[in-house]
């Protein structure tokens, strides 16, 4: 039994990775998350009450307070989910972006090399590789080529935590995957967000031509090739996760329409983000080859899961986008 550190494990995918350590294993979770706008503690609401679970309300890019944090609960490991991650917002504002993923990456490296943690886990993603062409996929051995704020300060992070083994020995390693969903996705990435718009007779708005390609991987596959590289990875290594679901975005929206009983008329062409990637696909035969890894679900049974998750939890997105979800907090935990 381990005490593994989670940053970010109230957002969508961190959250996913503590209810899997929770259900399945013996770890002690301590889930060390800020509560921006993306986190949500009602997404543990299921686990919350296990007594392997700490939840700790911090910063990552706050050193005083990290300290503090890695002095009282000396985790073996950390598995790093903490992040910006909206490219939208990247575009409009950059400035939370390099002070999380790049100064709070730094932060927690020198913590966990100064508390002496056994391994840093670093989740990354795809998009640090740039954008394809019409062929091809990314391997680890790919440039970096970050084309967006948020995925240039990923690319950083990445960089930093090379840096702190190569300096530093450090046992770290760093794991890239590509368009993740599935339950718990805040509602401003592509399928909840259409789900939900859908299923309230919104407009769908698709950016530029809606040609754009996306490797989709359900989060439980990805939270289970993470665990994979936590515990068989090399260190210094990087491995990468898809989905093997590469899908324009037109595709994927007229097949949520279509699963929901609802008409392309709820379509709407808008313009293009700025600096849009064309196409991201994975070849992730290294974790298959090397971690005993590979993805459960395809994408046909990944989003009629998720399409049934929206639709049973209706009041779970309702509450995150009337903001009703941040006074969860205040109620459970800010009185003790
Ligand atoms: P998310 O936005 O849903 O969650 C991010 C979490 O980090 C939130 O709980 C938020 O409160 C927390 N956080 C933000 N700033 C913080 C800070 N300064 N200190 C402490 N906590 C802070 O993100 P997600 O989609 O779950 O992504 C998790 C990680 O996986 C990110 O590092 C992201 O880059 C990476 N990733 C995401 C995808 C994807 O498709 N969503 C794909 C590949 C990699
Ligand atoms: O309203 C929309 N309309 C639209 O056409 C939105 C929100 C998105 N899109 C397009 C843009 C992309 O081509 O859909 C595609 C997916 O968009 P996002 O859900 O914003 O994801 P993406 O930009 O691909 O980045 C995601 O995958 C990699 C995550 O947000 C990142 O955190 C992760 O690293």
């Amino acid at each position: 039994m381990s005490k593994i550190l989670v940053t970010g494990g109230a957002g969508f995918i961190g959250s996913n990775f503590v209810r899997m350590l929770l259900n399945g294993s013996d770890h002690e979770v301590v889930n060390l998350d800020a509560l921006t706008y993306a986190g949500n503690l009602e997404n543990l609401t299921d686990v919350a009450s296990n007594p392997r679970y700490t939840f700790v309300k911090g910063d990552i890019a706050d050193s005083a307070q990290m300290d503090e944090a890695f002095a009282a609960h000396r985790p073996d490991l950390v598995v790093h989910f903490a992040a910006e991650s909206h490219v939208d917002r990247s575009v409009l504002d950059a400035t939370a972006f390099v002070r999380t993923n790049v100064q709070g990456t730094q932060v927690l490296l020198d913590k966990s090399r100064i508390y002496k943690t056994k391994r840093f886990v670093h989740v990354s993603t795809d998009e640090v590789y740039g954008s394809l062409g019409p062929w091809g996929f990314f391997t680890e051995d790919t440039p970096m080529q970050a084309n967006s704020p948020y995925s240039a300060s990923k690319a950083a992070s990445d960089l930093l935590v090379r840096a702190a083994v190569h300096t530093h020995g450090m046992d770290c390693v760093i794991t890239r995957c590509s368009n993740n969903y599935g339950p718990y996705q805040f509602p401003e990435k592509l399928i909840p967000l259409m789900i939900a718009n859908a299923l309230e007779g919104k407009h769908l708005p698709v950016y530029g031509d809606g040609k754009n390609v996306r490797d989709w991987i359900y989060v439980t596959d990805h939270c289970e090739g993470i665990r994979a590289a936590m515990e068989r990875g090399q260190a210094g290594e990087v491995y990468n996760f898809g989905g093997n679901a590469e899908r324009e975005n037109i595709y994927v929206i007229k097949e949520i329409l279509r699963l929901l009983g609802k008409g392309d008329n709820l379509i709407h062409y808008v313009k293009d983000r700025p600096g849009h990637d064309r196409r991201y696909a994975m070849d992730s035969s290294k974790a298959r080859a090397t971690l005993g890894w590979e993805p459960r679900h395809t994408f046909e049974q990944g989003l009629r899961q998720t399409l049934d998750w929206y639709v049973q939890n209706r009041s779970w997105w309702e509450r995150v986008r009337s903001g009703a979800y941040q006074d969860y907090y205040k109620q459970q935990y800010a009185s003790r």
